[in-house]
């Protein structure tokens, strides 16, 4: 028989463009320094390859998503917030979404749950989960455009699925991990093939 499907999302490269956002701000404050754009970015942590391109844009990368209003004014990614939406009110899904704020905590828990009310609604909130450690949240799927989601809890209950970004896309596929294209991708499927395993 059907149970509920617990579906957690990643807000970051997932809901909302942390990478566009943050390339747009980096080159407006820093107009003279070089950057990485979008199709050369890889590996998940920007502020490490901008360190690696030269050391101190380490910190200059790290000072845009510390910057007021930077998590506020993220866009929607394309198709997150109809299929966000339409997700939570299937009647066999329960959606949490799920996301790391930043340790500089001036800006960004407020303003992650501002997104959220914003963009889903307040009832949304009620849906909102803000951990460092992912691991020890449960639940049937874990969407997530991080490729290694590491914590206290080495048998998390959560079936990772890799959801497509621009770091992340050349990563050689693999037989174990489901991913998720994009929100155009077919994440209906995804749901109905958790039931029972
Ligand atoms: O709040 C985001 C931004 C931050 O890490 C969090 C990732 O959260 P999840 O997507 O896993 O929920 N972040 C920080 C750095 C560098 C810090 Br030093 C980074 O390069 N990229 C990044 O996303």
């Amino acid at each position: 028989g059907a149970r509920q499907v617990r579906v957690l999302v990643d807000m970051d490269g997932v809901l909302a463009d942390f990478e566009g956002g943050f390339l747009k701000k980096y080159r407006a404050r820093f107009p003279a320094e070089p950057y990485i754009s979008l199709e050369e970015r890889r590996g998940f942590w920007v502020s490490s390859q901008y360190g690696e391109l030269r050391d101190d844009l380490y910190e200059k990368a790290i000072s845009i998503w510390e910057s007021k209003n930077f998590f506020l004014e993220l866009d929607p990614l394309p198709g997150s917030l109809a299929a966000l939406k339409e997700m939570s009110k299937m009647e066999n899904t329960d959606v949490f979404i799920c996301t790391s704020p930043i340790k500089h905590y001036r800006y960004c828990p407020y303003e992650k749950y501002a997104w959220i009310e914003k963009h889903l609604g307040y009832e949304f909130l009620e849906r909102t989960i803000l951990t460092r450690d992912k691991t020890l949240v449960s639940g049937d799927l874990l969407i997530d455009d991080k490729p290694d989601i590491l914590g206290v809890e080495p048998n998390p209950t959560w079936e990772h699925v890799l959801f497509t970004a621009c770091h992340n896309k050349h990563l050689p596929p693999s037989p174990s991990r489901r991913r998720l294209h994009s929100w155009d991708d077919n994440w209906k499927a995804l749901l109905e093939t958790t039931f029972d395993t």
